[in-house]
């Protein structure tokens, strides 16, 4: 009927510079969701395991050189062979955490200098995410964490520019967090953001694309 109301899974996406936590605070989510018996699924992107995802792996290794638009596209095609299968998820009641989507892709091509707009383009059309939680560190600070590995974004007068791209992207899905605090104080405060949103979605939250 007309009033049936269409119970769906929650799209949420953790975004932020590297060393932020991102990955840490995803598995910690996933935990959590499961043991309240929700069905959850944790996805990363780039998804490196795919053919698209391969050529990313080795251009960020430095195993390989493209052009700074050639990268952005392979990014954004990378999310696209995921987008259907995350719709269906979604429909089917799975909630999905995500860590890095297209504000990553604009964020970082945009501090090599590429036209904001002209990133943003092929993200349109992609689900847009539910929440965007930010874990909002200074570079300077993120650098301490160490483990800043070889790979090409991982220096710190990049992750500045890449800070104040990110800066410009927020809007009213965005959650900033503060990411220095302790690893389970950051966890309370996600747990508390997600829950609501989740219960949202399972009231039948429209879907809504991005940037269109
Ligand atoms: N990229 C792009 O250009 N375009 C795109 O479209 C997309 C991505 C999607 C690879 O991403 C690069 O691709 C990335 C952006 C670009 N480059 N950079 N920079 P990736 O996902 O493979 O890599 P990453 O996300 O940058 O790195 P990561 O290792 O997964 O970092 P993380 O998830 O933010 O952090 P973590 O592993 O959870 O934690 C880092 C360390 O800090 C670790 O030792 C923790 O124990 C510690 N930690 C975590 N939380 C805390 C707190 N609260 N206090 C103290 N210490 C903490």
């Amino acid at each position: 009927s007309n009033n049936k109301i269409d119970s769906r899974g929650a799209l949420i996406v953790l975004e932020g510079l590297d060393r932020c936590g991102k990955t840490s605070q995803c598995s910690r989510l996933l935990s959590y969701l499961e043991e309240l018996g929700h069905s959850v699924e944790s996805w990363r992107f780039p998804d490196r395991n795919t053919g698209v995802g391969q050529m990313i792996s080795s251009y960020l290794e430095n195993k390989s050189h493209l052009d700074d638009h050639a990268i952005h596209l392979l990014f954004s095609a990378n999310r696209w062979e995921k987008r259907s299968l995350m719709e269906s998820k979604l429909k089917s009641g799975t909630t999905l955490i995500i860590d890095r989507y297209s504000f990553s892709g604009v964020a970082f091509s945009s501090a090599k200098g590429l036209d904001v707009e002209w990133c943003k383009a092929p993200e349109a059309g992609l689900l847009a995410p539910d929440i965007v939680i930010y874990l909002d560190i200074s570079p300077e600070k993120a650098a301490e964490r160490g483990g800043y590995g070889g790979e090409r974004y991982e220096q710190l007068e990049f992750q500045k520019r890449v800070a104040q791209s990110y800066k410009m992207l927020r809007d009213s899905t965005w959650k900033i967090v503060d990411a220095t605090l302790p690893i389970e104080d950051v966890e309370k405060q996600l747990r508390q953001i997600v829950m609501e949103c989740v219960l949202k979605c399972q009231k039948g939250k429209p879907f809504v694309e991005l940037w269109q």
